[in-house]
């Protein structure tokens, strides 16, 4: 009996896939198919497989061209599958030429030519087309970041841009439509990523729910818990997308530690350290302090997001203390804060003005979680114990720093018209909550920048 393998993704099973394993039937007597899971997929790169691994493999079955479907899991399988199933021939379309031959060694392989005109990501883009228009004042290399990153999301389509406040000839050597004024790239958009000053986030999502646009929003979505919570309740009464953008929300690895601490790999939590620093912006030519985002802004939903994702919403105090660069503006260099609850208490350091350690420590009764520098772009971590020997360490590739997972998530919401953000409303409430009493004092007390 000669046996035959073959491995692939198989998302929205087309005649190509039907094709490739027809004839790789005929290459032998049992077809053994490998189905990627949905892990694999997403280290490899692919983000934007629509269907569930569940799906796929019913799909791959219904064909009756497979006599054993196995998950393909980890780099490396193709071998251990064939010793341990005593594959004759290992076959793949002809897109894959001389990227399997070192399997020569263990089988005969053999590259079937690729059936051309049909493609899953093909029809993943027919059915799901959305123009996003972005509203911003960052300066244009935030917005080529963020077109670059819209390219590897099937069906995402970044199409304009609109600079408020700022002058709009800086984004001329980025490829998108530019609006002088917002109503029009309102009008040419299906969905909306406001990226503009905080202080303009909720007037701007406002507009764009009333005008029946999706919104992606980078964090705060505003400035107040109440605004918050008026924003999500228009966008849930007019059946549109509202979601918050926290690039960090949306990392693997980030997302696989949160669970194992959830798990209780390290115990009970009792304390969070998170630190958030960057100098880069100020120490820039052009540094516009008006234009630019203050520390608590920039850093403050980053560095606190694990912290309400693991302890809740509910504190029972906080303290607030700050450095200014500019009082009047608000405009913090350095703000700690302290948040306690019963049992736990978590503590936030984030500076434009300083440097420190960007890590995140999680501590823990039966061990803790170290998240290496900077913790925000989270591909690797470590849980640590008292015995060395049972330390552990994980990790997950972060392709763009989590950008194009964040629009995948979007994109999926608007699709299935439910929001999947890996941020839950209450965290969103929460942050802009802590960030409207640091504007307003609450809970503050303030450090004199000494005298120079
Ligand atoms: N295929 C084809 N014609 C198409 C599309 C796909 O012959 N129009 C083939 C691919 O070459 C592959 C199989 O169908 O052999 C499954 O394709 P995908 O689901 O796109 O998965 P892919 O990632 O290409 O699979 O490690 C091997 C890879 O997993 C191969």
């Amino acid at each position: 009996m000669v046996k035959v393998i073959t491995y692939g993704t198989y998302d929205l099973l087309h005649y190509g896939h039907i094709r490739l394993l027809e004839r790789a039937k005929k290459l032998g007597d049992y077809l053994i198919v490998g189905v990627t899971s949905d892990e694999f997929d997403r280290k490899r790169g692919k983000i934007n497989v629509k269907q569930s691994l569940m799906e796929r493999i019913e799909n791959v079955k219904r064909t009756g061209l497979a006599d054993l479907i196995v998950v393909e899991e980890y780099d490396g399988q193709k071998i251990d599958d064939i010793k341990k199933y005593g594959i004759d021939i290992f076959t793949v379309g002809s897109d894959w030429v001389g990227k399997f031959d070192y399997l020569n060694e263990y089988c005969k392989v053999v590259y079937l030519e690729r059936t051309e005109g049909i493609s899953s990501s093909d029809i993943r883009s027919e059915d799901s087309r959305i123009r996003m228009g972005i509203l911003g004042n960052a300066d244009s290399a935030v917005f080529q970041k963020y077109c670059l990153e819209s390219t590897f999301v099937n069906g995402l389509e970044m199409t304009g841009a609109c600079l408020e406040g700022g002058d709009i000839s800086e984004l001329k050597d980025i490829d998108l439509r530019l609006y002088e004024v917002y109503e029009d790239l309102l009008d040419n958009s299906d969905a909306i990523f406001v990226v503009n000053h905080p202080k303009e986030h909720y007037k701007a999502i406002k507009k764009a729910l009333l005008n029946g646009k999706h919104v992606l929003c980078e964090s705060p979505m505003s400035i107040g818990e109440k605004e918050c919570e008026e924003l999500f309740e228009l966008a849930d009464r007019n059946s549109l997308i509202l979601m918050e953008a926290i690039k960090t929300a949306y990392s693997t690895a980030y997302n696989r530690f949160l669970l194992m601490v959830k798990n209780g790999a390290i115990g009970d939590v009792v304390s969070v350290d998170s630190t958030c620093t960057s100098l880069r912006d100020i120490q820039r030519q052009n540094w516009d302090r008006k234009q630019s985002w203050n520390s608590i802004c920039a850093w403050g939903p980053t560095a606190l997001l694990p912290v309400f994702q693991i302890f809740g919403v509910n504190y029972t105090d906080k303290h607030i203390i700050s450095r200014f660069i500019d009082e009047e503006e608000k405009y913090d260099s350095f703000t700690k804060i302290d948040i306690c609850y019963q049992d736990a208490v978590a503590t936030i350091k984030v500076g434009k003005g300083v440097k420190a350690e960007g890590d995140l420590i999680v501590t823990g009764t039966r061990g803790y979680v170290y998240i290496p520098a900077p913790w925000w772009k989270t591909d690797y971590f470590e849980i640590r114990y008292e015995n060395p020997e049972d330390n552990r360490r994980f990790f997950y590739q972060l392709d763009g720093e989590g950008i194009r997972h964040e629009f995948v998530a979007f994109l999926h919401s608007i699709k299935q018209n439910n929001a999947i953000s890996c941020i839950t409303r209450d965290v969103s409430k929460q942050i802009a909550s802590v960030i409207d009493d640091y504007y307003k004092g609450i809970d503050c007390s303030y450090l004199k920048a000494k005298e120079r």
